[in-house]
């Protein structure tokens, strides 16, 4: 049974209000934890949502994992961070998190998940599975490649990109621990009923 629904920040243009409004209905109704994910905001606007978005996590005792910017973890103390193919070599970012904090890493590739969990990676995010909006994927990965990556590494493997309510169950039976989701959840009409919905469905992988 997968147990994990990340939700993965995306603001498309809505306030702040608004967008920290829509955080925390998706953490009053069921996310197991919550990615702030911002790649046009300056180190300072980074920090200050930052800060405001751990009040939110706290508040539903969740963990908050920064995207991209350890310095920013590390500044207001989240859980952990995540990084991609561009950011920090793994075990750099590792010795610079320390031990305790939680370090998430993209991974595309068998060799990339292996690499990652040798050099300290806690999880991997692995995507995109299906076309999405949200970020430009040059090239989807495979519920096969999804697979050979959860039967090799000993950590837990998270899928990610394009998935929805409708789509969710076709990742069953990959040995994923759950999911990471951005614009089902954060551009949901009703983000309670979704988010209750994904739950629901991540519990049946
Ligand atoms: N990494 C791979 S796909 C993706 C990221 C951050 C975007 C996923 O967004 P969505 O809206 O859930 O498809």
């Amino acid at each position: 049974m997968a147990k994990v629904l990340n939700l993965v920040t995306a603001r498309y243009g809505e306030d702040e209000a608004t967008f920290l409004e829509r955080v925390a209905l998706a953490c009053e109704n069921g996310v197991t934890s919550v990615q702030l994910r911002e790649k046009d905001l300056s180190t300072r606007a980074y920090y200050e949502l930052a800060v405001k978005v751990k009040k939110i996590t706290d508040q539903y005792q969740l963990p908050l994992i920064i995207d991209d910017r350890i310095d920013i973890c590390l500044a207001v103390d989240a859980n952990g961070a995540h990084i991609g193919d561009d950011e920090l070599p793994v075990d750099v970012a590792r010795k610079l998190l320390g031990p305790d904090k939680i370090l998430g890493v993209s991974a595309k590739t068998v060799a990339r998940a292996v690499e990652a969990e040798e050099q300290g990676a806690d999880y991997l995010g692995t995507g995109a599975m299906f076309p999405t909006k949200t970020k430009v994927i040059t090239e989807p990965t495979t519920k096969e490649t999804l697979e050979e990556i959860t039967a090799t590494v000993k950590i837990p493997v998270l899928a990610i990109g394009g998935i929805k309510e409708h789509n969710i169950d076709t990742l069953s039976g990959t040995g994923i621990v759950g999911v990471a989701v951005v614009s089902e959840i954060m551009q949901a009409t009703d983000i309670a009923s979704k988010v209750q919905h994904l739950k629901e469905a991540v519990k049946l992988l």
